[in-house]
């Protein structure tokens, strides 16, 4: 099935170097299932599965796909947000062999479509109401918008002309059970990159990269059968899905508590009920987390290490944590597409909160390098190149975007501007692609930018980082007005009235006459960034 998404010979020299296994991502939970299926896998708001139900339920549901039609190598759309039927879907979609393409919870008809038209799905499978929304309608939309129609699978009551997850299983789980071959070299899902053009690009990640990543990580961060993950990030994101992630905790023979959202409220008391020993946080919750235990005294005595990532991770904040709340920080560096650093448990405090880890693998190249492309003197910053055992070499069907993404032998450009110490630590130190992150949120400055230049009284608009003690960055529309100039509150009516996801809408409207001349050129609208970021923050 399929083909590798890797250059034949390395594939050879990543299974000779035991790196590539062989073995597929939906067997990760397999062998205790046989060996302790009663072991508590997955806990979420309603139900608690031991790992032998864990594997019924993906056989079934495997089952159940295929006996919906839905065939080996072809795509579904999966918009579930933080509960069981997340993991045994995924799974499931895999054993059959189809490609999962992990969708956000926050996404809406606009990123839908535009990922529908690089995926080519069959299928939709996602949650009837969450967090006050109703995705049957969402569903509906974006299947009337594609010649032929998408296959809807609801979790919960579906709606009319969709189908319930829940019949899917039923269905399945009394048919014989079969697991597709496949090829583990060749793609076994798709996840969304942060994006920086004007539709997200598609990572295709295969079963032995993505399961060396996870297995590595695992051997890293020390999981076992006593470790107890508490998942607050959406699971779609790579840093909770594999850094260790469910999966590493799965692997482990750990136990994985899937939670809504990551308030204190809700979290600390869960971190006490079910034992939590690890919880991957992005920075503003790691300072909400931090805040809210001063003026309360919960009981995170379980509670060994909390991992932060997704973005920078200031090191006054990063010792305040470890003070308030009693534990070992972690700071987590990595991209959907690869490379993930880790700070290591033996690594001394300052390099703990200062530095942003070290490269997972001995197999991660990384590379710093100038504007010309030629290395930088050891310790200084330039631009962040890597290549390895794990990391992709294209993102899916984008041959074009894929020229200047990667160099000619086939390091991908991060957009990271980082240093590395001397005993292989990496500082990030900024960023040269044009993308916003908003507390770990990544936002693509063009697409917001086209979704502003559809309103009819924008003449010209560009997306800029502003610094948020909070949310470390949060974005400001920067608009050339055509005729009367449009309020904040209109510009976040019609982007919100577009359909994308909440934590693009601008925070911030800045209104300009005119924008400043830049350099005629490719790179025109990248410089024009610059100059309005400089203008509207003069001492960043
Ligand atoms: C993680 O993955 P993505 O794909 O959402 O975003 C990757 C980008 C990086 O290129 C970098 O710009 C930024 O997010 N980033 C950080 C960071 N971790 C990620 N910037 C500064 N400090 C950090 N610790 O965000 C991701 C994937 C796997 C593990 C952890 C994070």
């Amino acid at each position: 099935m399929g083909c590798s998404l890797w250059p034949a010979e390395l594939v050879g020299q990543y299974r000779d170097r035991g790196y590539w296994t062989g073995e597929r991502l939906d067997a990760v939970a397999a062998r205790f299932a046989r060996t302790v299926p009663d072991r508590i896998a997955l806990v979420d708001e309603t139900e608690r599965i031991g790992y032998g139900e864990l594997e019924r339920r993906i056989s079934a549901l495997a089952s159940g796909f295929a006996a919906q039609g839905i065939r080996p190598g072809e795509r579904v759309l999966l918009q579930l947000p933080n509960r069981v039927s997340f993991i045994v879907s995924a799974m499931a979609l895999m054993r059959a062999g189809a490609v999962p393409v992990y969708l956000l919870p926050a996404h809406r008809i606009s990123e839908l479509a535009a990922i529908a038209v690089q995926a080519a799905p069959v299928a939709y499978i996602g949650p009837a109401v969450h967090a006050g929304f109703d995705y049957r309608e969402l569903a509906g939309a974006l299947s009337q918008g594609i010649p032929g129609g998408l296959q809807l699978i609801i979790d919960g009551t579906p709606g009319e002309g969709q189908v319930a997850l829940e019949a899917v299983a039923r269905n399945g789980a009394a048919l014989a059970q079969q697991t597709v071959p496949v090829d583990t070299t060749a793609l076994a899902f798709l996840q969304l990159s942060g994006g920086t053009t004007g539709t997200p690009k598609l990572i295709p990640r295969s079963h032995d990269d993505y399961l060396y990543s996870v297995r590595r990580s695992v051997e890293i961060c020390g999981f076992d059968d006593e470790t107890v993950l508490l998942l607050v990030l959406p699971a779609a994101h790579n840093f909770p899905m594999s850094s260790p992630g469910f999966l590493g905790a799965l692997l482990a023979g750990g136990k994985v508590v899937l939670a809504g959202n990551g308030s204190p409220d809700l979290a600390f008391p869960l971190i006490e009920r079910e034992q939590v020993t690890c919880v991957p946080l992005v920075p503003p919750l790691a300072l909400a987390w931090t805040r809210a235990a001063r003026t309360s005294t919960p009981d995170l005595s379980s509670l060994e290490t909390v991992q932060v990532g997704g973005a920078k991770f200031l090191p006054g904040a990063a010792v305040e944590l470890q003070e308030v709340l009693g534990v070992q920080l972690q700071q987590v560096f990595g991209m959907a597409e690869g490379l993930v650093c880790y700070t290591r448990a033996d690594d001394d405090a300052v390099t703990v909160a200062q530095t942003q880890g070290r490269p997972m693998s001995e197999a991660d190249e990384v590379l710093i390098v100038d504007d010309a492309g030629q290395p930088v003197a050891p310790g200084d910053p330039g631009h962040l190149l890597t290549r390895g055992a794990y990391t992709i070499r294209g993102y899916y069907k984008a041959d074009e975007h894929n020229k200047t993404a990667f160099t000619a032998d086939g390091h991908y450009r991060t957009g990271d501007i980082a240093r590395q110490l001397p005993g292989g630590h990496l500082v990030v130190e900024g960023r040269s692609k044009d993308q916003i992150n908003r507390g770990g949120e990544k936002i693509s400055a063009e697409e917001v930018e086209d979704h502003l230049l559809a309103h009819p009284r924008v003449h010209d608009a560009a997306l800029v980082a502003v610094p948020d003690p909070f949310l470390g960055e949060i974005s400001c529309a920067v608009i050339v007005p055509d005729g009367v100039a449009p309020s904040r509150a209109e510009i976040v009516t019609f982007v919100r009235g577009r359909g994308v996801a909440a934590h693009k809408v601008p925070d911030r409207v800045h209104i300009v006459p005119d924008f400043p001349l830049t350099g005629v050129g490719k790179n025109s609208r990248a410089e024009l960034r610059r100059a309005l970021a400089a203008q509207l923050n003069p001492t960043a």
